[in-house]
């Protein structure tokens, strides 16, 4: 009787499968799985499986365990995977306008980066677009210190040291002041600092948490530089594909998601940074010669960052001041 049961189940189950188109969407993530911006990216994934039913099923693959950073965007771009996350900033080599959100000094706390990233939305929706991409959401990482291992109060005291960069806005930073810039991604920086490949960076609180780095480096300064963003992305064939129920429920997902990484990134600003600290190093602001210099290089890096990204740029910023 039980096994007869079972039986019709299995038959019933196997007829109205087909009817069910079940969709497996593998999501790509550069960073640890223990990072908030990943830990956010499973809640995601689990909203979308759980609110479709099923119908769309999103596994993440943390720590660049599928596709490492750099190849994230790409492989959505081309279908490889139909979703996954990136900070989009590594890709203004592709169209400057994607490093908005590392123009220094221009966006310096959450609220600022919050305001700058709805204003630069439409536009960065546009260049997406033209790429076959479909931009769901965005979250911000912690502002962005400087680490070394050695004390450092001024520019003078970068000269000639390895820096690890995560894009071109930071091997800017890097030449003009006098640092090697070697652009290594956020998984693989605790063994560059281990075998001194690089012995800096410009970054979170929350990376160099991430990566244990007081086991190779001694210094962190809070310069509040800017808060650079992690895009995620959707194949726009595949996002055509999608029915128009469930499109609604991913993007109300999506918003979910924003709202719920930004609170996590407040959160883990300062988590970290105690961290950090309990983890040997020094943590505190930068000094007043450090921050005038660097000041003085931002400026440098606006302006050519203005020249790169033309019209669009300006009207980014103009926007932006407008509003503040
Ligand atoms: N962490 C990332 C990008 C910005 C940040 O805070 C990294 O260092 O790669």
């Amino acid at each position: 009787m039980t096994l007869k049961l079972t039986m019709t189940a299995i038959a019933l189950a196997s007829v109205s499968l087909p009817a069910m188109a079940q969709e497996n969407w593998d999501m790509p993530l550069a960073y640890s799985a223990s990072n908030y911006h990943s830990e956010n990216a499973a809640e995601f994934a689990a909203c979308v499986t759980d609110g479709t039913g099923g119908a769309i099923s999103i596994t993440t693959h943390p720590g660049g365990s599928l596709f490492g950073g750099s190849d994230i965007k790409r492989a959505i771009q081309t279908g490889q995977v139909p979703i996954g996350e990136r900070l989009l900033s590594a890709h203004a080599n592709e169209d400057a306008v994607f490093a908005y959100d590392n123009v220094p000094f221009l966006a310096t706390s959450f609220d600022d980066a919050e305001a700058l990233a709805e204003i630069a939305r439409p536009t960065i929706e546009q260049v997406l677009a033209e790429q076959n991409l479909t931009l769901l959401y965005s979250v911000p990482w912690p502002p962005q210190g400087l680490y070394f291992k050695k004390e450092v109060n001024a520019v003078a005291d970068m000269e000639g040291v390895k820096f690890r960069s995560y894009n071109s806005t930071t091997a800017r930073l890097a030449e003009l002041t006098g640092m090697l810039p070697v652009t290594i991604e956020a998984a693989e920086i605790s063994q560059a600092f281990a075998t001194g490949v690089a012995e800096s960076m410009v970054s979170s609180g929350a990376t160099g948490y991430d990566r244990k780095v007081w086991e190779s480096l001694s210094h962190f300064y809070e310069v509040n530089a800017w808060l650079p963003r992690n895009s995620i992305m959707v194949n726009s064939e595949v996002w055509a594909d999608v029915s128009d129920e469930n499109k609604a429920i991913i993007t109300g997902c999506a918003d979910a998601a924003a709202a719920a990484g930004l609170e996590k990134a407040i959160a883990y600003t300062q988590f970290t940074m105690d961290g950090l600290a309990a983890g040997g190093m020094n943590v505190g602001p930068a000094s007043d010669t450090l921050v005038e210099e660097l000041k003085g290089i931002g400026e440098t890096m606006a302006a050519e960052w203005l020249e790169t990204a033309g019209e669009e740029g300006a009207a980014i910023i103009e926007a932006f001041n407008a509003a503040n």
